[in-house]
């Protein structure tokens, strides 16, 4: 594979996680189609511009065929992609089984596999068992393609096992392990029958990053309570030798979704949307259906609002756009289900023959689609009961200039950290609350909404998920350019 790469000026960054940002579709026995899949990792590393960046993943495909492996290696290495191949074993184990339904649900807060998950928690043993065997073969790969002085960067819970893997193999890579997720307190940590090991295996790498300093800290006092390590002002000392952990908040392409907006096709629908919802206020809703992002709790709020203040039943609008993940696993059919029951409930019982309260979608909105939504949107509901950062009320608040509308945000999110002076904070949990916080938003004079808009914009507009990028590998190789000191918490 690295024939025909030539060996490029600028340094390398190694960029590891479970999933490439490719979709690929099987065409033929040696053709593939790929789509870019453009998330806040993909545009955050494509303004890295200090660093020539490679990928390493899974590209989500079975291919257990040489010629269909060899042909999509080859496809992809024109995106700059190489993948790592997993059986659908592995991929059972590993990814449904120890990733999503134990470490997911254990780092959001939700606790470790009871009743029906039960089954899992008899297979834990093999579950652990081919995740540590999952980091070895992306470590192989990475081992296969680094180059001496290749910078390597480990994403999320999926690769906790990697940076360990990397440093058994070559003590002076450069490894750096960054989580997506909440990293939860140390008492849920500590229920993890494999915590010390995934402890000590994340402690192997130079640096370590969450996106807020409370996850920090819960690490590092999992590493205190739980291995016995000094916690230090840099990060993790283990006999001598110091893991740093910080904090480093994501951002997003915030301009990207300005310019959007300026698209004549983006307009066009910002005035068919408007022309729908003539004489209502839009409440929106933007998730991946999942139990973490508190949908149920979100309806059921918006529900007693509408109980409680008869004023408002055809006065407002409720877009819920919840783009369905992980559908094989019996628990996400369920919240579908549960989600799909009181949205029906609540239009039967507050809607009339023209109008309902709820429109909700199954399905994700392309991405002009999803900006002029954000645009014509009054009050913003981000209710997750737990959420390592929430990108969706970043993506909200770039899209407001106009219209400057309220957000309200869960306090479990980690944007509630950036975005709360701005925003109105709510405890998910708490449906009286959410409910009241709906009026207050709903009522909010215009000086107030721009003053908390105006904190907000500013913030999203100056913490980019490019500075978020550069900064965390500034950190890891200290020779490019210094950023703003504020940008770690
Ligand atoms: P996610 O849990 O996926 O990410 P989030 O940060 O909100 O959560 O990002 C979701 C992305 O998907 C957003 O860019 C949003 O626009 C898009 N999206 C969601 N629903 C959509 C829909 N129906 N249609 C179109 N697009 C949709 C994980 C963590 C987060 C953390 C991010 C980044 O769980 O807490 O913020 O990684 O680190």
């Amino acid at each position: 594979l690295n024939e025909g790469w030539e060996r490029p000026t600028k340094q390398r960054l190694l960029v590891v996680a479970n999933r490439l940002p490719v979709s690929a579709v099987r065409k033929g026995e040696d053709s593939w189609s790929l789509e870019i899949s453009a998330g806040g990792l993909v545009s955050a590393l494509l303004g890295v511009k200090e660093f020539e960046a490679r990928w390493i993943g899974w590209a989500g495909v079975n291919v257990p065929d040489e010629v269909g492996q060899k042909a999509l290696t080859k496809a992809l290495a024109e995106k700059r992609c190489i993948p790592v191949f997993l059986d659908e074993e592995i991929v059972h184990q590993y990814y449904n089984g120890y990733c999503n339904n134990i470490l997911w649900p254990l780092f959001h807060y939700l606790g470790l596999p009871q009743e029906d998950r039960l089954a899992t928690t008899r297979s834990f043993e093999s579950q652990f068992a081919s995740y540590k065997k999952a980091n070895q073969m992306f470590a192989d790969v990475v081992n296969e393609h680094y180059e001496e002085g290749d910078v390597v960067w480990c994403h999320d819970y999926h690769l906790m096992f990697l940076p360990k893997c990397l440093k058994e193999s070559n003590s002076d890579m450069k490894v750096g392990w960054f989580l997506h997720t909440p990293f939860p307190s140390s008492e849920i940590h500590r229920t993890l029958p494999s915590r010390s090991e995934l402890l000590r295996a994340v402690l192997a790498a130079d640096l370590v990053g969450f996106h807020t300093y409370d996850y920090a800290r819960h690490f590092v006092s999992a590493c205190t309570r739980i291995l016995g390590l000094e916690g230090t002002p840099e990060g993790v000392e283990d006999q001598g030798r110091v893991t740093r952990v910080a904090a480093f908040p994501i951002g997003i392409d915030s301009d990207r979704f300005i310019r959007t907006l300026e698209v004549s096709q983006v307009q066009e629908h910002i005035k068919e949307l408007k022309e729908r919802f003539a004489g209502r206020k839009v409440m929106l809703g933007v998730d991946r259906l999942d139990m973490i992002k508190g949908i149920p709790q979100k309806i059921l709020a918006f529900e007693k609002f509408l109980e409680e203040n008869p004023y408002w039943r055809d006065k407002v609008v409720l877009l819920q756009i919840a783009v369905p993940t992980r559908t094989d696993v019996p628990e996400y059919q369920k919240l579908t289900s549960q989600v799909h029951e009181i949205v029906g409930r609540i239009n039967g019982r507050f809607g009339s023959l023209i109008a309902v309260p709820i429109h909700h979608l199954d399905r994700s909105l392309d991405f002009h689609a999803l900006c002029a939504v954000y645009a014509v949107t009054d009050v913003a509901l981000v209710t997750s009961l737990r959420d390592g950062m929430n990108l969706v009320s970043y993506e909200f608040v770039a899209c407001q200039d106009s219209k400057k509308g309220v957000l309200i945000l869960s306090e479990f999110a980690g944007a509630a950290q950036s975005l709360g002076a701005g925003a109105i904070l709510v405890n998910p949990w708490n449906i009286t609350e959410v409910a009241s916080a709906i009026g207050q938003a709903l009522n909010m004079p215009a000086d107030e909404r721009e003053k908390r808009h105006r904190h907000n914009f500013e913030h999203v507009t100056t913490h980019t998920a490019q500075q978020w990028a550069e900064f965390f590998v500034s950190v890891l190789l200290p020779t490019v350019a210094t950023f703003p000191s504020d940008f770690v918490e």
